[in-house]
């Protein structure tokens, strides 16, 4: 390599204070850079060949990698980035299954379904990156506060770029981590560039330690070209942090010797730069100055270069030699969710009348003391009870470290969420209001609907959102968005419009190791009253009910949307209609849907959210496919206006679909 060649004399640029570390690590360290140095090498050889399709390169950052992941212990987490191979091969993952993976194959791990990087493994306690870089910052701190519930006194190291500082992410994920005493070492890896962007169009500070103050943080400049310094430092610092847990922020000054990308290139990087951080090799420097301390000889670094070289090209071929992979649509469709045995715990008989806000928040309690590894994350909710009073009386009975009052930052804490998850605890995640998940859309979408699929990781994670109009509450407090997640494959979403759903589909979407959109909706919530089995029980995902069986019309909603079709039925009784009641809306109940269409011969789905794009139009769509030869009319759709929801009484009511719902059921009958 250019760069490797660089440093031609004998003594190394780079000042080494070894202190007391033997003999025997410092030759680990060196034998752990050397390796990454090689594969990389033999990669950058592949891609130009076209054998493997992108590679991001550590050159030059390998000290960072080896080191940090030396000085944890491996049963502690690690969440490397895109530059970060060295703690893969440190930790010893077999190269073949790391060829596999950057070729696709079924051996790697995502059977061909992400690549280079974007992965992790359990076995090995590594959880890699998603593309968007600064989620994985707020895993990092659900994992090490599953270790801090857990007593494990662990530490969990996450890496980012400097440029992944500047996403919101990082500015969430330091804050709770530093409000919860969360033992998170954050390792940034600040080599100059974030793609074409330099440090000073990226950031406005001296240096990114200085932003730990702010966080009421301890933060440490740290050279990550020293493999001596980064080992000892971090290990100083893994070992006081296990002892008292405390997130840490440490920069690492280093410099990316290669494009962002390998086809990006170098071109608006100076060349002086380059030269002058070429002395710095941190694998070259460190194996002169072993050899210049008689640490390493001419022929054991000659030994170890054959023996990685055969390592690798043995492993290359066990990975050449697999099988590509043969597409099969059930295995894909099959490896959505993780397989969920759902256990029918039967409704006991005596009963009391319940709210539909009583019956959400008394099965969340019976579920909290089912599930002793469940924590309760959400703004609010703790000693207050949260704006709606479901979590009431909960810190009393389960305490703080389960019942957790977060920062207003809905991104870190579906984040951590997923990291809790990842350490085998489930997690539920109050939004203060459905309108404010965007502000933690990404990590949903993202994170927690594609992890089973992409790693085999499931996110254990239930989303609690209470949406909805008709409390005149305008655009910000009111939307009900189930749609944004309808449409996201590995998502579930349940609805309920009674309490007695609304407790025993709770208990399920908890009992369920995936990600589970709950919606609770608050006009709902104080006007809806039914018997509830006092004791725990729980109801099946995909299985409508049908709340009333007519032979002349089939109504399809959910939601609110079942009160007002029921409203509208009450006031015309002579109308026979069918009304489902859809309950859960990813599965989808489509034999109970056509069932019924087939029957009546007519379908109108009201919703409550706009028209388009929303699941009525799916269900429309499902039903003319499926049922076209029974139907004797168009299916109707009845929605709110293409608005968004408004303020002031009679402007909400003119916004939503229950003004509209009788007059085109009527029009329906008379098709
Ligand atoms: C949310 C998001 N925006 C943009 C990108 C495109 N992107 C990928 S890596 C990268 C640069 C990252 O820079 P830095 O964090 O400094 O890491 P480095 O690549 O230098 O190691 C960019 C812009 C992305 N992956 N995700
Ligand atoms: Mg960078």
């Amino acid at each position: 390599m250019k760069n490797d060649k660089m440093l031609t004399s004998s003594k190394s640029n780079i000042t080494y204070d070894k202190k007391n570390l033997d003999s025997k690590i410092l030759l680990q360290l060196y034998a752990n850079m050397l390796k990454p140095r090689m594969v990389e090498e033999k990669m950058l050889i592949l891609l130009r060949q076209g054998k493997i399709s992108k590679w991001f390169s550590g050159i030059g950052q390998e000290a960072i990698s080896v080191g940090v992941t030396m000085a944890l212990n491996k049963e502690e987490y690690i969440l490397p980035m895109h530059r970060n191979l060295g703690v893969f091969t440190t930790r010893k993952v077999p190269l073949n299954r790391l060829f596999s993976q950057w070729q696709g194959k079924a051996n790697g791990f995502t059977k061909g379904r992400d690549r280079s990087f974007h992965f992790g493994t359990q076995e090995y306690n590594i959880v890699g990156m998603i593309s968007h870089l600064g989620p994985q910052l707020g895993v990092a701190d659900g994992i090490a506060l599953a270790s801090v519930l857990k007593h494990k006194n662990q530490v969990t190291a996450v890496f980012t770029g400097e440029g992944g500082t500047s996403e919101g992410d990082f500015h969430e994920a330091l804050n709770v981590a530093s409000v919860w005493h969360l033992p998170v070492i954050f390792c940034i890896e600040n080599n100059g560039y974030g793609l074409s962007t330099p440090t000073d169009e990226q950031y406005n500070c001296k240096d990114l330690a200085d932003r730990g103050k702010g966080y009421g943080m301890e933060s440490f400049i740290i050279d990550g070209n020293n493999v001596v310094d980064v080992y000892s430092k971090i290990s100083k610092l893994a070992e006081s942090i296990r002892k008292r847990p405390r997130p840490i922020l440490v920069e690492f000054k280093t410099f990316r010797m290669r494009g962002h990308e390998e086809a990006s290139g170098t071109k608006y990087v100076p060349e002086q730069l380059m030269t002058e951080w070429a002395k710095k090799d941190p694998v070259r420097n460190f194996e002169v100055y072993l050899k210049e301390q008689k640490i390493l000889t001419e022929k054991e670094d000659t030994i170890l270069r054959d023996n990685i070289l055969n390592e690798i090209n043995e492993n290359l071929q066990l990975a050449y030699d697999e099988e590509e992979i043969t597409p099969n649509v059930t295995n894909e469709l099959n490896d959505l969710f993780k397989p969920f045995n759902y256990q029918e715990v039967n409704p006991s008989s005596k009963t009391n009348e319940l709210r539909f806000i009583d019956a959400i928040s008394e099965g969340l309690k019976q579920s909290m003391q089912r599930h002793k590894d469940l924590v309760i994350m959400g703004q609010d909710i703790a000693e207050y009870g949260g704006v709606f009073k479901i979590t009431e009386g909960f810190v009393e009975e389960f305490g703080n470290d389960r019942v957790r009052n977060t920062p207003i930052c809905e991104s870190a804490i579906v984040e951590a969420g997923m990291g809790l998850s990842i350490a085998g605890m489930k997690a539920v995640v109050e939004m203060q209001f459905a309108d404010f998940v965007s502000s933690g859309f990404n990590p949903i979408v993202n994170y927690l609907a594609k992890s089973y699929y992409r790693w085999n990781q499931n996110a254990d994670v239930v989303v609690r959102m209470p949406c909805g109009a008709g409390v005149a509450a305008g655009p910000f407090h009111s939307q009900t968005n189930e749609a944004w997640f309808t449409k996201t494959p590995g998502l579930k979403v349940v609805y309920p419009a009674f309490p007695y759903d609304a407790k025993g589909l709770l208990a399920t979407a908890i009992n369920d190791p995936n990600p589970v959109l709950y919606f609770e909706h608050k006009a709902l919530y104080r006007s809806i009253r039914q018997d509830v089995p006092k004791d725990y029980y729980t109801l099946p995902f995909g299985k409508a009910s049908l709340l009333k069986e007519g032979n002349a019309v089939t109504i399809i909603t959910y939601g609110a949307g079942v009160h007002w079709a029921l409203e509208a039925l009450d006031k015309n009784p002579d109308i026979q209609a069918d009304l489902l009641d859809l309950r859960t809306l990813q599965p989808l109940d489509t034999e109970a849907i056509f069932n019924s269409v087939r029957k009546t011969g007519k379908a109108i789905i009201l919703q409550e959210d706009s028209l388009f794009g929303g699941i009525a139009s799916d269900i429309s769509a499902l039903i003319m496919e499926e049922c076209f030869e029974a139907l004797d009319a168009p299916v109707k759709r009845v929605a709110s206006l293409e608005t968004p929801i408004p303020f002031v009484k009679q402007l909400e009511d003119q916004y939503l679909a229950k003004g509209r719902f009788e007059t085109v059921l009527k029009e329906l009958l008379e098709y």
